[in-house]
């Protein structure tokens, strides 16, 4: 049954279909199927097909667009459940989460933000599409213990290493990560970060292990 509604959930992303994913996402919780496993199992998958089928030349541009409303769709229906568990928590700490300059995919760092504020942190998300000057400033008003940056894009992949010099007055003390499609964690080491995640779970336990440290 659950197998089915997985496989429901990743069409509905492949589809295009945001009112179908919403309900599919509104069904799983009402089945006491967790947020995370709806996101992880069912609509993510979805979102990589796509990847694949665009590079294939199988789908299009504005496939891409339909799907990532779909997922924002489900998202919109499982993040509050995520956010709940977070506020339960107290606070573990605080991370400044953004998109670099040129890129506007906004998805999966959403996604890293959803969890980790699942995950008792407090979280200030500062888009898409921004420079390395609005990354500094804002770390140092806020005064959050890390930085995240993502990047889906191999040309914007260079913005992260803008981001980690444009913040070296702040550290040590500051933390800076980085992920995204197309990020290593060689290319983390090259740029002097302070690590890399390979999706949400893996940015929460880095973040937990860098702020233990
Ligand atoms: C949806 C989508 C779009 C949508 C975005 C809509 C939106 N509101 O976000 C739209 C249609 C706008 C779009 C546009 C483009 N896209 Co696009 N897009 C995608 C797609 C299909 C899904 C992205 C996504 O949401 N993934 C879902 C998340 C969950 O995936 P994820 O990467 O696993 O996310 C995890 C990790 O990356 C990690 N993570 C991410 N950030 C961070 C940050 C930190 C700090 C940490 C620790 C971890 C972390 O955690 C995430 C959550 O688990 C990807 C394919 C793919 N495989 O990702 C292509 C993809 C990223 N796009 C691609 C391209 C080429 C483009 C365009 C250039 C196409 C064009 N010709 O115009 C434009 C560029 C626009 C721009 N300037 O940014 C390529 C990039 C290739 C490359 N290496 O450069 C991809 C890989 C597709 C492909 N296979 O060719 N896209």
């Amino acid at each position: 049954m659950e197998i089915d509604l997985f496989g429901a959930m990743r069409q509905a992303v492949v589809d295009g279909a945001p009112t179908q994913a919403a309900s599919l996402a509104q069904k799983a919780l009402a089945e006491g199927i967790g947020a995370l496993d709806a996101i992880d199992q069912g609509f993510v998958p979805g979102m990589h097909a796509v990847g694949e089928q665009f590079a294939a030349r199988k789908l299009f541009l504005p496939d891409m667009l339909a799907s990532a409303e779909a997922m924002k769709a489900a998202m919109a229906v499982l993040e509050p459940e995520l956010n709940r568990q977070g506020a339960s928590r107290p606070s573990a700490g605080t991370v400044l989460l953004g998109t670099t300059r040129g890129d506007i995919h906004e998805i999966d760092k959403t996604l890293v933000a959803t969890l980790l504020t699942a995950n008792g942190f407090r979280v200030h998300d500062l888009g898409v599409d921004v420079g390395c000057d609005k990354f500094a400033k804002a770390a140092q008003e806020l005064n959050v213990d890390v930085v995240g940056v993502s990047a889906l894009l191999t040309t914007t992949m260079a913005g992260q290493k803008n981001v980690v010099e444009s913040l070296a007055g702040l550290r040590p003390r500051v933390k800076v990560i980085v992920g995204g499609a197309p990020v290593t964690r060689r290319w983390a080491e090259e740029i002097g970060a302070d690590g890399y995640g390979k999706d949400a779970m893996a940015a929460v336990a880095l973040v937990k292990s860098l702020l233990q440290k």
